[in-house]
């Protein structure tokens, strides 16, 4: 790994044109790698394009450089295509299809799932997120700011769960410690994210706890919404954390309803349950605490088919 980083610094140091990238439905991970990469190589004097698959969600329009971001390239070729926090290609979504105009493309990323798809890559599962493998290689090429430091300080704060996951480590915090001394105000960065919900938000999120199912060991909980529609801002985590309250449960799924014949499933686990290992048997991944599929079905019919699988996977836990 060691000599992957160093090389990883060698090429950045010697590469002019960049593009960065994420996984699509944006979020404070992606978004903080993406900016803080951009951060680092302008001022390492690079010629930079940040581009996504989807329009930045307007709860992050706090964090620096959010203006740079395009949707779209023209003809432009590259020394490097960075994918960050992405486990494999098409996550990027139609960001994928430029990502053979670069000669070389780096995958930097924290998914136990991902697919090594890179020239090169540097993979570390244990992070909490990718914006703590990125404060290492901001540290190991001697760059850092305020503007750097606010993005890779909210990357890790959401990915970390507000530093409540089990990846959050020992050096989770000492880096964030470092990082606060580039004037973090914590308190704001939780109020931009966290104070959001409209009144009819907080209702929707009501109805579907008040019709939460259980598995007869109360191991497992889920939910099925059968209109979903894609915010500004990320219900789920919302409905999860509420869900988390429940003393003694171990996985938590939500089934959603995204478009005729599609069905998005999240899962989270508190402490035992690889929910990548089930994400990737329905075709998704993710994280062993926290994954993602879609799959084609109705809702009923996917609810009864993963419900199955992982009433399985829980059988051996003791009550
Ligand atoms: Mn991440």
């Amino acid at each position: 790994m060691k000599k992957t980083i160093k090389t990883i610094i060698d090429k950045i140091k010697s590469s002019k044109t960049f593009l960065v990238t994420a996984h699509m439905n944006l979020e404070g991970d992606a978004l903080g790698s993406e900016l803080s990469m951009y951060g680092l190589l302008r001022k390492l004097g690079k010629k930079v394009i940040v581009c996504n698959n989807d329009p930045t969600p307007q709860i992050y329009e706090f964090l620096p450089y959010t203006k740079v971001i395009k949707n779209d390239l023209k003809n432009e070729t590259f020394d490097v295509a960075m994918v960050l926090d992405c486990s494999d290609p098409f996550r990027t979504g139609k960001i994928k299809d430029y990502l053979p105009r670069a000669k070389c493309i780096i995958n930097i990323d924290h998914h136990i799932s991902n697919t090594y798809f890179g020239d090169l890559n540097w993979v570390d599962a244990k992070a909490s997120s990718a914006c703590q493998i990125l404060y290492t290689l901001c540290e190991k090429m001697g760059v850092m700011d305020k503007k750097i430091a606010l993005c890779l300080y909210t990357g890790i704060f959401t990915d970390s769960g507000n530093f409540t996951y089990e990846s959050t480590s020992e050096q989770t915090h000492k880096i964030v410690s470092t990082l606060m001394r580039y004037d973090i105000k914590p308190h704001r960065i939780y109020g931009q994210l966290h104070s959001l919900c409209f009144p009819q938000d907080l209702k929707f999120i009501g109805s579907i706890i008040s019709f939460l199912k259980f598995d007869p060991q109360g191991k497992v909980c889920w939910s099925t919404i059968k209109v979903w529609e894609e915010k500004d801002y990320d219900l789920t985590e919302v409905i999860f954390s509420a869900m988390r309250l429940l003393k003694g449960v171990e996985v938590f799924i939500l089934f959603k309803k995204v478009a005729p014949g599609k069905i998005r499933v999240n899962f989270r686990s508190r402490a035992v349950v690889d929910v990548n290992r089930i994400a990737q048997f329905f075709g998704g991944g993710g994280h062993k605490r926290a994954s993602g599929t879609t799959i084609d079905g109705t809702l009923e019919g996917v609810e009864n088919k993963v419900i199955t699988f992982v009433k399985r996977s829980t059988n051996k836990l003791k009550s």
